[in-house]
C-alpha cells in the first residue's frame, strides 16, 4: 500500500469537504466533535500516519458517534470558524395602500424589536441579523400617527434556517386589518382613514334617533293600503261600489271598482270627478308564478295644482316566511311651481305570523326630490338596514350638505297601521 498516496487523497478528501462546508455551510459540517474534519489539516495528517482501515473508509462530512465528547480536543473549545452561527434575515414587505406622512412599521422577533424603512410606494424593507436555526414569533405592525394608531398586523412562526442570510417577503394582502377597529364601529381603523373618518369615535353614537321614517311621505301611495287591500280571496273577484270621497270637502259620489280574473290578473279603479277638481287611481294588477305586480298611476286636481305619480310594485314570494318588495315611483305637483320626486324601495319582509302583512326587516331606498320652488331644498335621501342592524340609517343631502341619522322604524305612508314598514305579502294567487 502507498501510504504517501493514501494520505494525499484523503488529504484532498478532507480540504474538498472543508470547502463544501465553507461554500455550503451544510449543518451536518457545523458538528464540533468531528475532530477528523474540525481539526487543523496538519492534525487531520498526524492523524492520518497510522490508518486505520475503518478510518480509510470513514465518510468525513459524517457525524462519528464513536467520539468521545466528555473529552473534547482543546481545538474545541475555540470558536469554530466553519459554523454559522448568524444568519442575516432581510425583509421585504408590501404594505397595504394609504397615504400618510406618519407611517410605521416596525417588526417583533423574540427579544428583537427594530423598525423597517420605507423603500417606495408600498414597499418597505428591513434587515437582522439572527442565531441560526431559532425560532420566534414574528410580529409585524403597521401603523399611523407615529406608531398611535394601529392600521395591521402581520404575525407568523419565523424559524431561522444556516444559510448566511435569507430573504423573507411579506405581501399587503397578508396584512390582518379588520380586527384593527379602535372605536369598536364596525370599520377598520385603515378604512376609516382612507374614508376620511375618525377611527377614534364610533360616529353612529352620536346620531340622533327619530321614531320612524316615511317612505312615500311625498306621493303618498300605498299599494297595499289603495290596491292589494281592496281585494278579497275570492277569484274572479268583481266588485262596482259607489263611496263617499276620502275628501270631506268635495262631498262627491265615488266609483270604486275591481275587476280580478280567476288567475289573479286585474285592475282596480277609484276616481271621482266634481269638474272644478278631481281624483282617481288605477292599477292593474298581474300575477306571476311567484310575484304579485301592481302598476298603476294615481292623479288629482285640487283647483289649483296638479298631482301625479306613476307606480310599479311587485311582492315576490322568496320562501314560506321571507319576501322581496321592489317598488318604483315617480311624481309630480305642477302648480305655482314644479316639483318632481322619484322613490326607489327595495325591501325584505318577513310574514307575520297569523297575519297577510309583512314586517320590512332590512332592504334599502332613495327618495329624491327637485323642486322648483327657490325656498325648497333639493334633497337626496337615502335609507338602509342590513337585518341585524338595530335601525333604519337615514342620509339626508340637502344643497350639497349630508347629515345622518337613524330611524327605529320605517313606514310606506303617514299611517299608523302601515308602521314598521308593513305591506300585504300573502296571496290567494301564489
Ligand atoms: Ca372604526
Ligand atoms: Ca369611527
Amino acid at each position: 500500500m502507498n501510504t504517501n498516496r493514501i494520505r494525499n487523497s484523503q488529504f484532498q478528501l478532507i480540504a474538498s469537504a472543508a470547502l463544501i462546508c465553507s461554500a455550503l455551510l451544510v449543518s451536518a459540517c457545523s458538528g464540533s466533535s468531528d475532530p477528523g474534519v474540525d481539526g487543523s489539516l496538519t492534525t487531520v495528517d498526524d492523524e492520518l500516519s497510522e490508518p486505520a482501515p475503518s478510518d480509510v473508509m470513514q465518510d468525513p462530512l459524517e457525524q462519528n458517534d464513536n467520539d468521545d465528547v466528555s473529552e473534547p480536543a482543546p481545538a474545541d473549545a475555540l470558536p469554530d470558524p466553519l459554523v454559522q452561527n448568524d444568519t442575516e434575515i432581510r425583509f421585504s414587505i408590501t404594505v397595504p395602500a394609504i397615504m400618510s406622512d406618519t407611517l410605521q412599521l416596525r417588526l417583533v422577533w423574540g427579544d428583537e424589536n427594530f423598525p423597517a424603512s420605507w423603500v417606495g410606494d408600498e414597499m418597505w424593507s428591513a434587515s437582522a441579523v439572527f442565531p441560526t436555526d431559532t425560532q420566534h414569533s414574528l410580529v409585524v405592525t403597521f401603523s399611523n400617527d407615529n406608531g398611535a394608531l394601529i392600521l395591521g398586523t402581520f404575525e407568523t412562526e419565523l424559524r431561522t434556517g444556516t444559510n448566511a442570510s435569507e430573504t423573507f417577503e411579506i405581501e399587503a394582502n397578508q396584512f390582518e386589518t379588520v380586527l384593527w377597529d379602535n372605536d369598536n364601529d364596525g370599520v377598520s381603523n385603515i378604512d376609516e382613514q382612507l374614508a376620511g373618518t375618525d377611527p377614534l369615535v364610533d360616529a353612529d353614537s352620536l346620531l340622533e334617533i327619530v321614531d320612524f321614517i316615511i317612505i312615500n311621505s311625498r306621493s303618498g301611495i300605498s299599494v297595499t293600503k289603495d290596491f292589494e287591500s281592496r281585494l278579497t280571496d275570492e277569484r274572479p273577484f268583481f266588485e262596482e261600489i259607489v263611496r263617499e270621497p276620502n275628501f270631506s270637502f268635495q262631498p262627491v259620489e265615488a266609483n270604486d271598482d275591481v275587476d280580478i280574473d280567476a288567475d289573479g290578473n286585474g285592475t282596480h279603479t277609484y276616481a271621482w270627478d266634481a269638474g272644478s277638481t278631481y281624483y282617481s287611481r288605477t292599477g292593474t294588477r298581474t300575477r306571476s308564478a311567484n310575484s304579485i305586480s301592481w302598476e298603476g298611476v294615481q292623479g288629482n286636481f285640487n283647483g289649483i295644482s296638479f298631482f301625479h305619480n306613476e307606480f310599479i310594485n311587485t311582492v315576490t314570494v322568496v320562501d314560506e316566511r321571507t319576501r322581496e318588495f321592489v317598488e318604483e315611483i315617480e311624481g309630480s305637483l305642477n302648480g305655482d311651481y314644479s316639483k318632481y320626486w322619484q322613490i326607489s324601495t327595495r325591501l325584505t319582509g318577513i310574514l307575520i305570523e297569523g297575519t297577510s302583512m309583512c314586517e320590512a326587516v332590512a332592504g334599502m331606498g332613495s327618495m329624491t326630490f327637485t323642486s322648483f320652488n327657490p325656498n325648497d331644498a333639493d334633497t337626496v335621501r337615502t335609507f338602509s338596514k342590513a337585518i341585524d342592524d338595530q335601525f333604519w340609517r337615514v342620509v339626508t343631502e340637502r344643497d350639497g350638505v349630508t347629515s345622518e341619522h337613524f330611524a327605529r322604524d320605517l313606514k310606506m305612508i303617514y299611517s299608523d297601521d302601515l308602521g314598521n314598514g308593513l305591506f300585504i305579502c300573502d296571496f290567494v294567487d301564489i
